[in-house]
């Protein structure tokens, strides 16, 4: 596979492999590095952009003058790489001041205290030329059903969302909001626990029209959902504003394995949607966000296994990029297509015209009987993506 290039919009979250590997059980395995010493490395390796909670950036509480000289030397190292900081988010989720959330909190102060920190991050996102404010409510949520009014929580959320989105439109930032879903971890549930959620919020907002989803592989899959399927239709609702790329084997906790060491079949088919679009709508929605990872270096390397592990997120990116290409372009897949009726599926089921009262007065011959026999084949098609991924 060719090595990556800028145009392949590749891009990391500082916070990835800037992960030392603190975890609830062990602390650091590797040692920090300050923000401005991975600009030239992931430059290096072909990385795009970069992406920071205010927090990797400068320590929370840091006073202004410390802010601006830390932010300032970030900003002239990513520039001198010539990386694109392409998104900023804010953390609302270490400080044990947002233990009970941040937006969601039950404590009115801390409420004001993080709707002040998210909009200050807003701001910094402008000001750096970011395109997209994730938020991830890591700590809206709660481990007790009793401790919460969900009624009261969306009315806050939602209430945060439309603030900060107003803030955007009143300030005038070319600047979109991508909410990140996730089930659990930190909290015990999470709200906004999956895609679906998270559309479903948006649709009651005031200012829903800058707010879109920010999907990450492993989130939905510890849900025991199909990420492919989330993204795809947030992608049909034009939702689909950036992404957090990574791996998950199945429902433990949030693992952020290196995108593919997860499910492959499910990557395979996540980069075939992203790469290909929707192959029956050639004019339908594309995603042309960045390819953006949201993994974890494992605990177990140092720091020539944490370049490693990034160049083997955008590698296996590449890899099954071409070998989507190739799936789709094979006369077997296309026959095998046509066999399973995928095109079919594409053309209203009512005809052109055609009343309800007519629809219902036809009798269009149909012998459910014999229908029931069809072989669709989807078999022999996933078995061909196999061939094309493994062969
Ligand atoms: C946690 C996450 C977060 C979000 C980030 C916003 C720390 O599981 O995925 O990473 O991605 O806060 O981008
Ligand atoms: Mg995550
Ligand atoms: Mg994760
Ligand atoms: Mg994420």
């Amino acid at each position: 596979t060719r090595q990556p290039i800028p145009q392949d919009k590749f891009s990391f979250g500082l916070w990835t492999v800037g992960w030392v590997g603190v975890d609830p059980f062990g602390s650091a395995s590797r040692p920090a590095l300050d923000p401005w010493e991975y600009s030239d490395n992931l430059a290096e390796l072909g990385a795009w952009g970069v992406s920071f909670h205010d927090n990797d950036v400068f320590p929370f509480g840091a006073d202004e003058a410390t802010k601006r000289g830390i932010l300032t030397r970030f900003k002239e190292a990513t520039d001198a790489a010539g990386l694109v900081i392409e998104m900023v988010t804010t953390n609302t989720f270490s400080h044990p001041v947002f233990k009970d959330g941040g937006l969601t909190s039950n404590d009115r102060g801390v409420r004001r205290f993080g709707l002040r920190k998210i909009l200050s991050a807003v701001d910094l996102a402008a000001e750096f030329g970011a395109t997209t404010f994730v938020m991830w409510g890591g700590r809206e949520g709660s481990e007790y059903d009793g401790s919460k009014d969900v009624h009261s929580a969306m009315d806050r959320y939602k209430e945060g969302l439309d603030t900060v989105a107003a803030h955007i439109k009143a300030q005038g930032y070319d600047l979109r909001i991508a909410l990140e879903p996730k089930p659990n971890e930190p909290r015990g549930d999470i709200f906004l626990p999956t895609a679906g959620h998270a559309l479903a919020l948006i649709a009651e907002l005031e200012h829903g029209d800058i707010v879109g989803l920010n999907p990450e592989t492993g989130h939905e899959q510890m849900a025991g959902l199909n990420y492919t399927h989330g993204i795809g239709q947030a992608l049909w609702s034009d939702k689909l504003f950036h992404i957090d790329l990574n791996g998950q084997r199945g429902l433990k906790y949030d693992q952020d394995l290196v995108f593919g060491h997860g499910d492959l079949v499910s990557a395979f088919f996540t980069v075939d949607l992203l790469e290909n679009g929707f192959p029956n709508h050639p004019d339908g929605p594309r995603y042309t966000g960045p390819r953006h990872f949201d993994y974890k270096p494992s605990r177990t390397e140092y720091m020539d296994g944490v370049w490693e592990s990034a160049r083997a997120c955008m590698a296996t990116y590449l890899m099954l990029a071409d070998k989507a290409r190739a799936f789709r372009a094979d006369p077997r897949v296309q026959d095998a297509l046509g066999y399973a009726g995928v095109p079919d599926l594409a053309q209203p089921t009512l005809a052109e015209g055609e009343s309800i009262a007519d629809f219902l007065a036809t009798d269009d011959g149909f012998d459910p009987d014999a229908a029931a026999e069809r072989d669709f084949g989807f078999v022999a098609l996933q078995q061909l993506a196999l061939e094309h991924l493994i062969g």
